[in-house]
């Protein structure tokens, strides 16, 4: 597929049919392909430095703060006391970046399939990438359905940040990287998957929640606005083993305070808590997942 054309990059995919993101080009950084994709970095005329993989964008600088802290915050302010985080793809390291924002936390585990992702990060995206240097994050290069199958009752917090389930991250939206996932928790643990798009995936999405409510006591979906995600917008899947978290009311709610001290620039506690609450017609077919 054709996606940079004429100074512009149109994000045509199978996954939304009939509609694309398209962003102004200034100049191409990087364009290779990996051992496992296609990897494209460039310099976009108003959203800042654009990592894209096989044609999907991953990472703007101008907006990757609204997916990468409510990724983190999300499931780490539900925690009672998160030590052992593991993170799951984030090879761009903005996930990574807002776990290490939390003292308690002593260990970031993270594995990445594509290294490649990781250096052109190094490279273009220093914000992201800027946690590679704190030796809380220890950093394995490993295929993360094989990692997670290796681990048993380590982790506080599973964090799966994941491209679209066509390509390397398709086995991490099935039900068996679930049933690895819990073997992986400690008791009381938590888990937060990228989670598609209620406006095109409302199908995927209600299977997942069916699914992990067979192996999971506690479920919840919840989203995040981002302009340069198709449609706008993407969801999150929170599973826990404890039968009475409640998602919606973070046992840890950030201060204002706290909040600013973590310089966070989308999530704070009102926030968290709003984005449980579904539009109709998503909480209609995803009532009785
Ligand atoms: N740390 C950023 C990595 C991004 N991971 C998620 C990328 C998802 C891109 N596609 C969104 C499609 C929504 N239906």
């Amino acid at each position: 597929m054709d996606h940079l054309k004429d100074g512009w990059f149109s994000e045509l995919s199978e996954l939304w049919p009939g509609q694309c993101m398209s962003l102004q080009v200034e100049k191409v950084l990087f364009h290779e392909k990996s051992k496992y994709q296609d990897v494209l970095v460039f310099k976009s005329k108003t959203y800042g430095n654009v990592l894209v993989l096989d044609g999907v964008i991953q990472a703007t600088e101008r907006d990757e703060f609204s997916y990468q802290e409510m990724l983190a915050h999300l499931p780490l302010c539900c925690h009672p006391n998160p030590k052992k985080v593991l993170i799951i793809g984030g090879g761009d390291g903005g996930v990574a970046r807002e776990v290490l924002k939390h003292p308690q936390v002593e260990r970031v585990d993270m594995c990445e399939i594509d290294e490649k992702v990781i250096e052109v990060s190094k490279e273009y995206l220093p914000e992201m990438s800027s946690s590679f240097a704190n030796p809380r994050l220890n950093l394995h290069i490993h295929d993360g359905f094989d990692f997670m199958g290796k681990h048993h009752g380590e982790f506080d917090v599973i964090i799966t940040d994941s491209s679209d389930p066509i390509g390397p991250a398709s086995s991490l939206f099935e039900k068996s990287y679930y049933e690895l996932m819990k073997k992986a928790l400690r008791p009381g643990g938590i888990l937060c998957s990228q989670g598609e798009c209620v406006w095109l995936h409302l199908d995927l999405i209600r299977n997942m929640l069916d699914f992990c409510k067979t192996i999971y006591p506690s479920v919840s979906y919840s989203y995040t606005t981002i302009p340069t995600y198709p449609s706008g917008q993407i969801g999150f899947v929170l599973c826990s083993l404890n039968p009475d978290m409640n998602f919606e009311d973070p046992m840890n709610a950030l201060s204002q305070e706290q909040g600013e001290k973590l310089k966070l620039k989308y999530y704070n506690t009102a926030i968290h808590k709003a984005a449980f609450v579904l539009p109709e017609f998503a909480r209609k077919a995803l009532r009785d997942a």
